[in-house]
């Protein structure tokens, strides 16, 4: 319980202590000029390997591990600590300042790419794979990749930061949360139930999506919340985590754009960085 009341008008508090205190802004738009480099790949990723981030270079990866050579990347580290989301650059291919953010210069315009499920689509059917073809099937995981974008800001902003992010733990909205996180997983152990993959049986961008938060979640790489929320329970997720993580690709996609090189590399140019 707490007394505070909320002002008549809000104002903005920049020093409320959370974690991204210092990231965080009401207001849109870039901070400071600066341009964002360009490699030799058609394809320039500009990211971090967050869950969100991670999403992309596996995709990439898979697309590779496939020979589509037209799916070569460079990828470019965002350190969103540091603001480089908020560089003018950035926001010319992301206007909401957040990774993961694509420019495809292929064609003979550039075209820019923002939003991580937005991304997977545009490179999924580019290059004619992970999306099914036939109606239901393609239906089915479109269904579960705007699932993850709708569901994951539950997680990640909603349990994700009361339980390890904000300045102090209050009981009402790490409640709502965990409930809510919990009903997530439920969803998805009661879908893999009665499916190998996400989508039905190929594994498609809908796994690639979701496997970054959920599967790292059952696996307790989240928030050190493995305990708390008892993800044993998940029995179903916990075996689809794992034959994800089996994959090469996604051994090697979660490598890339890594803010410390201790655990991957910061910068992805070409298919040997990772080897
Ligand atoms: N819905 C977006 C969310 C992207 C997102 O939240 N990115 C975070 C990192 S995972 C970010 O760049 N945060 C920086 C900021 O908020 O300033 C997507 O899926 O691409």
């Amino acid at each position: 319980m707490t007394d505070y009341v909320p002002a008549k008008v809000w104002t903005w508090d920049t020093e409320n202590g959370g974690t991204f205190a210092s990231i965080n802004r009401p207001v849109a738009g870039a901070t400071h000029d600066k341009a964002l480099p360009v490699g030799k790949h058609p394809l320039q990723l500009y990211s971090l390997a967050t869950p969100n981030g991670q999403k992309v270079t596996i995709l990439l990866e898979e697309l590779l591990a496939l020979g589509h050579a037209g799916a070569e990347y460079d990828a470019w580290l965002i350190r969103i600590g540091d603001g480089d989301q908020f560089g003018s650059g950035f926001v010319s291919v992301n206007p909401n300042s957040k990774i993961p953010a694509l420019m495809d210069h292929s064609g003979d315009t550039p075209i820019r790419v923002f939003e991580s499920g937005a991304i997977l689509l545009y490179l999924a059917q580019k290059f004619g794979a992970f999306l099914p073809t036939e109606p239901a099937a393609h239906a089915e995981c479109l269904s579960w990749l705007f699932w993850q974008m709708g569901s994951a800001p539950y997680l990640g902003g909603g349990f994700g930061h009361f339980y390890a992010y904000a300045p102090s733990k209050m009981e009402y909205p790490i409640n709502r949360f965990a409930m809510e996180t919990k009903r997530q997983l439920d969803v998805l152990d009661q879908r893999l139930a009665v499916s190998e993959y996400i989508a039905g049986d190929a594994y498609t961008i809908a796994d690639i999506a979701i496997w970054p938060w959920y599967g790292g979640l059952v696996k307790g790489r989240l928030y050190g919340a493995a305990e708390f929320l008892s993800v044993h329970e998940y029995k179903h997720v916990l075996r689809w985590a794992e034959a994800i993580e089996a994959r090469p690709a996604v051994q090697r996609g979660r490598r890339v754009n890594r803010a410390s090189a201790d655990e991957g590399i910061l910068e992805r140019h070409d298919a040997s960085d990772l080897d």
